[in-house]
């Protein structure tokens, strides 16, 4: 297939851009920069493969990627939630798969590594990952325990000596196959979740691939199992227990998300727009008639509301003030919204909008794991309603 150009011109109908210094805009521009030249020429054909474009690791590691809001000492950048938000905005508008990678990396991994590991872990890990020359994953998914992963069964003894003996599956895991490191979390004896961190090569660990997606092609997706792993103590997380750990980790990720959806719907948008003042039928390019307009009007109207919304929960994330509810909200929105455009511009497009000519078949198909994973979009729902009435309907 021939190397796509990307012409992707960003909608900004409230002027958003006067909101955002011109830090925040260099960084937009470096990394939409980087997907027009580096993703979107390779990125179908990966997807269509299935394959996971493991050169990205050190190219996203480079341009800074990669724990953008941990601090320098340790590889970060040392940047702000915006920028963080912005770096996944534009990478999803590459690829929802490409975020993930980024968002893994960072949010999941780096995260927990910095907040609740020790120096030593800080200093042995952190530079690495940040680089991209270590991939990072994190499990918490399991065969039996997805939206409610308090039940998890993975469970690490203590053996006496300096190791714990770790037993269990974990599955649906981003980049796993391709990871030197895993943020694992884990019972102990006393039935206590634990951040636990696993590195490739222990004996009794493995990575099996997850095959036959229809979504996210192009990230690579696994099992972590352990079979009588032996892990020094030294791995073990020391500053965080119970289900808060993980969960921490996922309201980093779910704000990278809340952006990184609306990323896709704005290549979306960006594609129906052109695409429809084109294409003409019955004499007239099909954007001057009044069905595919309402489209593209609520289309731009939606992202809109989104974009602000986004660019309100980052200026409550860096002072602080953010309540994992409200970023429930944000991504639980921007994922339906996301999902409503992509699939929209979708039959704006008629028969084109199925092949791989155009990216809103696959960034509809993204959706679809996007608006799952990180909670789904029903148990979002769930949260934003305890969160409203003081009930919790969970259980
Ligand atoms: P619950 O009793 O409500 O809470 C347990 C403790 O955690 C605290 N907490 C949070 N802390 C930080 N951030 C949050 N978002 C938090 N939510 C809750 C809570 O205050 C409590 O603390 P403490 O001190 O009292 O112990 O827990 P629950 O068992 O009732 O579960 C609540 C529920 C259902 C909302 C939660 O389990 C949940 O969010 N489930 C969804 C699971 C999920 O999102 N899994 C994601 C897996 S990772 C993934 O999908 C990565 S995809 C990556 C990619 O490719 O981009
Ligand atoms: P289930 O929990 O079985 O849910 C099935 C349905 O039941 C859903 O519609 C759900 O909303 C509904 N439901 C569940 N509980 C309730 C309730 N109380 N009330 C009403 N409805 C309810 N996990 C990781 O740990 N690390 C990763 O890197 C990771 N990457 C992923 C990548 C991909 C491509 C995918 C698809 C998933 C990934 N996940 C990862 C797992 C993801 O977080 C889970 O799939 C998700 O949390 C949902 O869990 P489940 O699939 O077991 O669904």
């Amino acid at each position: 297939m021939a190397a796509k150009t990307d012409n992707f011109q960003s909608p900004d109908y409230f002027n958003v851009d006067d909101l955002l210094t011109e830090e925040h805009k260099l960084i937009r521009e470096s990394v939409r920069n980087y997907v027009k030249k580096e993703i979107s020429p390779i990125v179908e054909d990966y997807a269509q493969r299935a394959e996971f474009p493991q050169h990205i690791v050190k190219q996203l590691g480079d341009l800074g990627c990669f724990g953008p809001t941990v601090p320098e000492q340790y590889g970060g950048g040392g940047l702000d939630y915006i920028s963080y938000g912005i770096m996944m905005q534009e990478l999803e508008r590459g690829d929802s798969g490409v975020r993930s990678t980024a968002s893994v990396q960072g949010s999941l991994v780096m995260f927990p590594i910095y907040q609740y590991g020790n120096e030593a872990q800080r200093n042995k890990y952190l530079p690495k990952l940040a680089s991209g020359e270590w991939l990072g994953c994190f499990g918490l998914t399991e065969p039996d325990h997805g939206s409610d992963p308090a039940g998890m069964l993975t469970n690490f003894k203590d053996n006496g000596d300096d190791t714990v003996t770790l037993n269990g599956a974990k599955m649906w895991i981003s980049n796993a196959p391709f990871s030197q490191v895993a943020v694992v979390w884990a019972k102990d004896d006393a039935g206590d979740i634990k951040g636990i961190i696993v590195e490739r090569g222990m004996l009794g660990f493995t990575t099996p691939t997850t095959h036959s997606k229809w979504s996210l092609r192009a990230s690579a997706t696994g099992e972590l199992v352990f079979d009588n792993v032996k892990v020094p103590k030294e791995n073990i997380l020391p500053n965080v227990k119970g289900l808060k750990g993980p969960l921490g980790c996922l309201t980093k990720a779910r704000y990278g998300i809340a952006w990184g959806a609306i990323g896709a719907a704005m290549d979306c948008y960006h594609i129906a727009l052109e695409y429809s003042k084109e294409r003409v039928q019955f004499g007239k390019p099909i954007a001057g008639f009044q069905l595919q307009q309402k489209k593209l009007a609520e289309m731009v109207t939606e992202i809109t509301k989104a974009q602000l919304l986004n660019w309100r929960l980052g200026t409550l994330m860096n002072e602080g003030k953010v309540t994992p509810a409200q970023v429930s909200m944000a991504k639980r929105n921007a994922c339906e919204v996301a999902t409503n455009i992509c699939r929209d511009a979708r039959q704006m497009l008629g028969g084109m909008g199925i092949t791989g000519e155009y990216p809103v078949m696959r960034h509809m198909m993204n959706l679809e794991s996007v608006i799952t994973y990180e909670g789904t979009h029903d148990i979002h729902l769930l949260i934003t309603g305890m969160d409203v009435t003081g009930i919790n309907a969970f259980k």
